[in-house]
């Protein structure tokens, strides 16, 4: 945890004898969740779909696609990007849509960071 900033720390001056212990450590505000977009293996989809999947809806470099889609063809699965909860299960549906209309079995999902 980050020492507290100046606006929430005690503004009192220490008196002889007293002591000012800061016991306020947790932020009021906390940071929204991130989800990471998991993209699986299978044994159908052709690499050339998943490398132009990964162009198309993660703006990603056509190396960094090619890159990713060994790494789920080789482990089975990989992190394709970390988004907010409504742009991750928007690239989700985006993905699992096109894959479905192209016939393929290609899988994408999320999960929580945490
Ligand atoms: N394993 C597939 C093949 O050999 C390629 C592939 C890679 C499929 C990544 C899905 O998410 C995937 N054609």
């Amino acid at each position: 945890m980050k020492p507290a900033p100046l606006h929430m720390m005690a503004d009192t001056p220490d008196k002889e004898g007293e002591s000012n212990v800061i016991t306020k450590t947790k932020s009021k505000t906390q940071k929204p969740p991130l989800y990471k977009v998991l993209l699986l293996n299978d044994d159908y989809t052709p690499m050339e779909f998943v490398v132009h999947v990964l162009e198309r809806f993660f703006g990603i470099t056509h190396a960094q696609a090619v890159e990713i889609m060994l790494t789920v063809h080789k482990k089975g699965v990989a992190v394709v990007g970390v988004f907010s909860y409504e742009i991750a299960e928007t690239k989700v549906a985006q993905v699992m849509d096109f894959a479905r209309r192209n016939q393929h079995p290609l899988q994408c999902t999320m999960e929580k960071e945490e």
